[in-house]
């Protein structure tokens, strides 16, 4: 089979998995190398690609049966891996997911993209505790047995942080996919619905605001409306049919499905409800955006409608004409994903993509659409609509919305430049 599948040039080690790359090494280094090398050069079937002619792992009993007894990807998937963005703060705060690696909608869960205030905790689950308290008849503490003892609740969420693709307000910064947009991540979660222990409690008539505190040294703590922590809101402790990764806040976490990321609260130690919002740190000085008129935005719950096509996407290359398959990524937290058009001439015209898999409300949606490259330079692009009607705006839009001193909520349409070389850039179209 051909493989037309773009190539990234940027990891180490990344061109060898290149058919043409891998054909012109063929000479080269290993056993392995050499005897499917014999296997690739005819387009067509050969007798060269029969018994005996079998390559060289064929030959010997394989390894494997709890080596390691977690199991790992390939040796050979070494670089698709979570990433500090290009450009590294001094102490680093968030990694990122390989997206334009990816397929389907979930994230594997060592993928999962991190953002910590202060580190990742290690808390031993027989001595976490949750306490609901405030305005309320029955003031609880719970052990994690207490809490996985009601009923379970599994669903497919995307997570994201609302400071993703903050830098695309400035000027086109990050290279790939995982740069621009790896602060989001989508899995299937489990726990126990928010609402089944506020009922358990018995929130007051005044009771209006949550205040959520985890165990971490931020001891991050943010404020959640009542309505938004009775409808959907989930006390996790699995994701993706495992119990959650100490990165991911094990042994408990918040989950605001749509809500952006910093209010989903990692390691939660504490629930307390009042009558008011708490304004902590994290509301005032973070998490606010500066709008035009010098007032600032507060408590911007929702994730917009948003979109990015990961393959072909930065940082890869084209190695030759002909047909490709465009394929990326669509959420909304405002729910499901109605369509997804794609540009390749930087948004003078739109084609609809096709929508793949079962399309859930605030959860990661593929499209994908299969394109032919002549060889001259195109812009790719993908806006996504979701089931509201909101359409994903352009970078011009978003600044003609909100100005230039936002940093969060960033969700302008991606673009990526295809250069006659094939090389894809990250480009403001
Ligand atoms: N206790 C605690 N909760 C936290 C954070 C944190 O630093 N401490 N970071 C928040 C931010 S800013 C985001 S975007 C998400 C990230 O979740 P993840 O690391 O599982 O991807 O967790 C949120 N919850
Ligand atoms: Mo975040």
């Amino acid at each position: 089979m051909k493989n037309n599948k773009p190539q990234e040039t940027t990891g180490p080690g990344a061109p060898a998995s290149g058919r043409r790359a891998f054909l012109a090494r063929g000479a080269a280094v290993s056993a392995a190398a050499v005897a499917s090398a014999k296997l690739i050069p005819a387009a067509q079937a050969s007798e060269a690609n029969l018994p005996p002619n079998v390559p060289a792992w064929m030959k010997t009993q394989g390894g494997g049966f709890l080596n390691p007894p977690y199991g790992l990807p390939s040796p050979f998937e070494k670089n698709v891996v979570r990433k500090l963005p290009a450009t590294v703060a001094a102490f680093p705060t968030a990694t990122r997911t390989p997206l334009q690696n990816l397929f389907g909608t979930i994230t594997p869960n060592g993928l999962f993209f991190e953002r910590h205030h202060a580190g990742v905790p290690v808390i031993n689950p027989d001595e976490h505790r949750l306490m609901v308290h405030g305005l309320v008849e029955r003031p609880l503490l719970l052990t994690m047995n207490d809490l996985m003892r009601y009923p379970s609740f599994t669903r497919i969420y995307f997570l994201e942080c609302s400071g993703n693709s903050a830098a695309e307000w400035n000027k086109p910064t990050g290279k790939t996919a995982q740069d621009v947009h790896g602060l989001l991540s989508c899995s299937e979660w489990t726990g126990v619905p928010l609402s089944t222990i506020l009922d358990e409690v018995g929130v007051k008539p005044e009771g209006k605001w949550l205040l959520a505190e985890g165990a971490d040294a931020a001891a991050m703590t943010r404020s959640i409306p009542l309505e938004i922590a009775m409808k959907d809101a989930l006390l996790v402790y699995a994701q993706n049919g495992e119990r959650l990764r100490p990165e991911q806040g094990y042994p408990l976490r918040l989950l605001l499905p749509g809500i952006e990321g910093n209010m989903s609260i990692k390691w939660l130690r504490r629930l307390k409800i009042g009558n008011q919002p708490f304004y902590t740190r994290e509301e005032t000085s973070k998490y606010t955006d500066l709008m035009p008129d010098g007032k600032a935005r507060e408590f911007t719950f929702e994730m917009d409608v948003k979109s990015v096509i990961t393959t072909p996407s930065g940082g890869q290359t084209l190695r030759e004409k002909g047909l490709y398959e465009i394929s990326g990524i669509a959420w909304s937290g405002r729910g499901k994903i109605r369509s997804v058009d794609v540009s390749v001439d930087g948004g003078r015209n739109w084609r609809e993509a096709v929508l793949q898999g079962a399309i859930q409300s605030k959860a990661v949606t593929r499209f994908c659409l299969p394109w032919r490259w002549n060889g001259e330079p195109a812009i790719l692009q993908s806006r996504a609509i979701d089931e509201t009607g909101a359409v994903q705006p352009t970078r011009q839009q978003l600044i003609a919305a909100r100005g230039t001193k936002s940093f969060y909520h960033y969700n302008g349409i991606q673009s990526w430049k295809v250069a006659t070389s094939g090389e894809i850039t990250n480009v403001h179209a």
